[in-house]
């Protein structure tokens, strides 16, 4: 039966097609109202790009950008780097959604925003989220906030079905972590990925074990992605705490309470070490890939 949870947000059934197939989209999370807002902030966040010239702890920059055509691939870690991102990622109706996916208790571990502008957006090659940051336990997801329509024209989300119960995927090469998969050799048939696709406001969750990417944006429209990382939060990073103090940590819990009694699940895990020659943002871990499946 297709029921809806009390508040309405998030259908049984749309809970089941996130366990059988490592996603879900669901609609209507985020007012117009809201889109506006977060779009206005992200558009004078992109404009200020005008005074940078290197990739900071704000901007992953495109490769062409410059001064007078400031062009961002990402902008990092915007629930701490600017308050409206961090009041959207406790919308009641997320937090509504976030509690049918992960129990009561949960927390933020890290945000971006994807840009994908029209025209030069960036690619993403296959990856599994779990090379980058393996958990205790895999009550872990990333959602995508759909600041504009994503279409299957302008670069959507592309995600294998029910992926995120398989392995964990060799994310190395030449012995570093690369962050994505060889297209070649994993032995994954690509081309039955599903599409995700959504009106502005809507929301993607995906599972941080399901394999995913994302082509270019071959349209004349942007389609920028505000991701947030949520664990459950007896799910701890096995590389460590992130926080410098645990007040930071005991911050980014946005439902129920922190725990220091990791769930344990065993999973199949890979560290993400050595870590990548090329640091900062999944872009740059990726750009020395031989193999690549999207053309750029
Ligand atoms: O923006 C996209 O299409 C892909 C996002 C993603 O997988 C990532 O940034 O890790």
């Amino acid at each position: 039966m297709n029921t809806l949870s009390a508040d309405g947000i998030a259908s049984d059934a749309q809970v089941s097609q996130y366990r059988d197939a490592g996603f879900v989209v669901v609609e209507d999370i985020f007012s117009p109202r809201d889109i506006a807002r977060m779009t206005e902030i992200l558009d004078e966040l992109v404009a200020a790009a005008a005074n940078v010239s290197e990739h900071n702890a704000v901007y992953d920059l495109d490769p062409s950008h410059t001064p007078d055509h400031p062009r961002v691939r990402r902008i990092k870690n915007p629930f701490r780097n600017h308050p409206i991102f961090a009041e959207m990622a406790r919308h009641p109706k997320l937090l509504a959604a976030l509690t049918r996916f992960l129990g009561p208790d949960f927390r933020l571990h890290g945000s971006k925003i994807n840009l994908k502008s029209a025209d030069y957006g960036a690619t993403v090659e296959w990856h599994q989220d779990w090379a980058f940051y393996p958990h205790t336990n895999d009550d872990v997801l990333a959602v995508g906030v759909m600041l504009d329509d994503m279409t299957e024209d302008n670069g959507p989300l592309l995600i294998i079905p029910g992926s995120h119960t398989g392995p964990t995927y060799d994310h190395h090469q030449d012995g570093r972590f690369i962050g994505a998969m060889d297209p070649q050799t994993c032995g994954i048939d690509l081309t039955r990925a599903a599409q995700v696709t959504g009106k502005a406001g809507s929301c993607s969750f995906h599972h941080a074990r399901v394999i995913h990417g994302s082509g270019q944006n071959r349209s004349g429209k942007d389609r920028r992605l505000l991701l947030y990382q949520i664990a459950a939060a007896d799910a701890w990073d096995i590389r460590g705490m992130e926080e410098p103090t645990w007040e930071e940590y005991a911050n980014t819990i946005l439902a129920g309470a922190p725990t220091i009694e990791p769930r344990l699940v065993p999973t199949p895990i890979r560290l993400p070490y050595p870590p990548a020659e090329h640091a900062g943002s999944i872009y740059e871990n990726q750009s020395a890939l031989k193999n690549r499946y999207f053309s750029q």
